[in-house]
């Protein structure tokens, strides 16, 4: 517009030059629009005054559950020497959390610091919605080369190229351990010889840190295959811990029933040395059921694998992880990056292993919603720090942009724990949210909304006819004592459940994405049927 008042009001033109200027200004728009479609995401940068873009190293792992790490001491014998380094040299957040323990939903809240109903990918097969923003893009924006290695399996099954990414090393959905085909910038490699998935992924990350331009910031997004079931360890690591010793969880007992024959009580895993006082008659009913399906203790993935070499070879797998992770802080040694680059490791979701007779995520008990979250930056990051504050998966964007100089963008719910990594004092959350959107490929357990604060957490069950849930933490850490019938704690559960509708109904939470649901049921009990 302003250009033709411009012309409208200026003699001085004759009318060949008013027609060649049209053209210019035609062409010149032309070019906006298309400049503007290119970007139909209108990503918009505010940058932050004084900060030097930061290298970024993060590290994704599937599956990965916040306490099995050699230093927690969680697994006795379990050895893992470079993720125990991370926390030793840098920050462990003690309470990190995810808002959907779920790989698709999580992976597509760390990159779009969004809530699973915001960003509508709710459960593995949802599409992903045109326009999302991902944080790599804004940092794409300020000259970051940025690259992608692993997992995506988020919003389709697909390994193409996604954007925020210079350069692209896939491969569709939850791919494989040995012999991957990998999508590499658009073309498919197939790789033979027993090659294995978590070596070859850092192997390309290596090259890519190698080969790239010197003069620009790097942001590298490792995202593991491993730990995800079906678990198959690298062959140097197969039978490292045949013979762990496994420590039963208390709470895997507490469900036992007659067609119990692995886990049943008369394997006196409750001893009078291991008491246990819980109350019975208020577990839900879904999670008694749940013991007997794919996802529960006495018939685990329809009774393919016993619980014990499912552990124990979780713990195989998780060696690679950890070796690579070595390889890469070495890199980084060797080119002099050691004490600039900020790494976080972060697990996608958390994983049970046996307790309250139940396995994987999903669910919202500790196991499932907790992740390792270590972040190392020794310029920045003192070492042996230890984080209280509650982290969720919606903070890494926001985190990762602030390093880089990026204020975070608006449609962000989380929020940058930069602050928190330097012990300044902020105000902070004081409770974290949680949803789980029932899947029909595992119907064994239903919808799930819920709320976490420091020491309470109330369990929404949706959908199904059954009890919800109130656990104190602090007396109850293996939330076995369901209060929720209590009335001491009556307005403590009205509260807590109060604020949960408050969040979902102010962040557009109350509506659930539904999407059409193809082909026959698979679980045990209803196979075949429509
Ligand atoms: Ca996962």
């Amino acid at each position: 517009m302003t250009y033709m008042v411009n012309i409208r009001n200026s003699n001085a033109f004759t009318s060949k030059g008013i027609l060649m200027l049209w053209c210019t200004i035609f062409l010149l728009n032309s070019a906006c629009e298309e400049k503007k479609s290119a970007s139909a995401d209108s990503i918009t940068v505010k940058k932050i005054d004084h900060v030097k873009p930061r290298n970024v190293i993060f590290i994704l792992s599937d599956d990965h559950r916040h306490d099995f790490m050699g230093f927690t001491g969680k697994v006795p014998g379990l050895q893992t020497p470079n993720l125990d380094k991370l926390a030793r040299e840098g920050a462990h957040c003690v309470n990190a959390f995810v808002s959907t323990s779920l790989c698709s939903p999580s992976r597509a809240s760390i990159l779009t610091g969004q809530y699973a109903h915001t960003h509508t990918i709710v459960d593995n097969q949802a599409p992903m919605p045109k326009g999302l923003k991902m944080f790599p893009q804004y940092l794409q924006q300020v000259g970051y080369q940025t690259g992608f290695f692993g997992k995506w399996h988020m919003g389709n099954q697909g390994d193409e190229p996604q954007k925020g990414f210079d350069h692209w090393v896939s491969f569709k959905g939850q791919g494989l351990y040995y012999n991957p085909v990998l999508n590499i910038n658009g073309k498919e490699v197939a790789y033979e010889d027993s090659t294995y998935i978590t070596d070859l992924l850092t192997d390309h990350a290596l090259e890519w840190l190698k080969e790239r331009e010197q003069d620009k910031p790097f942001f590298l997004y490792l995202s593991n295959k491993a730990v995800h079931a079906e678990f198959m360890p690298a062959k140097r690591h197969k039978g490292k811990y045949k013979d762990q010793k496994i420590d039963y969880p208390k709470s895997m007992f507490l469900t036992v029933t007659d067609t119990s024959k692995s886990f049943d009580l008369s394997k006196k895993q409750l001893t009078p040395e291991k008491p246990i006082q819980a109350n019975l008659r208020d577990i839900p009913e879904w999670v008694r059921r749940q013991r007997y399906s794919w996802h529960g203790v006495d018939y685990m993935y329809d009774g393919q694998i016993t619980f014990e070499d499912f552990y124990r070879q979780y713990l195989e797998v998780l060696t690679g992880v950890d070796e690579n992770i070595g390889r890469l802080l070495a890199y980084l040694k060797e080119a002099g990056l050691d004490q600039s680059t900020l790494i976080i490791y972060m697990g996608d979701n958390g994983f049970s292993f046996g307790e309250h007779g139940l396995i994987d995520k999903r669910h919202m008990y500790e196991e499932s919603m907790r992740v390792p979250l270590l972040v190392r930056c020794p310029e920045m990051i003192d070492a042996n720090t230890k984080i209280k504050s509650l982290i969720q998966n919606i903070d890494i964007a926001p985190t990762i942009l602030e390093f880089a100089g990026i204020q975070k963008p608006e449609q962000m719910q989380g929020m940058s724990f930069v602050p928190l990594l330097q012990q300044k004092e902020i105000a902070w959350r004081d409770k974290v949210f949680y949803e789980y959107y029932w899947e029909d490929a595992f119907p064994q357990t239903p919808t799930i909304f819920g709320v976490r604060t420091d020491r309470y957490k109330y369990i929404f069950n949706h959908g199904v006819w059954g009890i919800n849930e109130l656990y104190d933490l602090e007396n109850d850490p293996l939330e076995v004592n369901n209060l929720i019938r209590n009335p001491e704690y009556d307005s403590l559960a009205k509260n807590l459940k109060n604020e949960m509708w408050t969040w979902l109904e102010e962040t557009k939470g109350e509506q659930i994405p539904l999407k059409r649901i193809h082909g026959k049921k698979n679980d045990h009990l209803y196979r075949g049927t429509n």
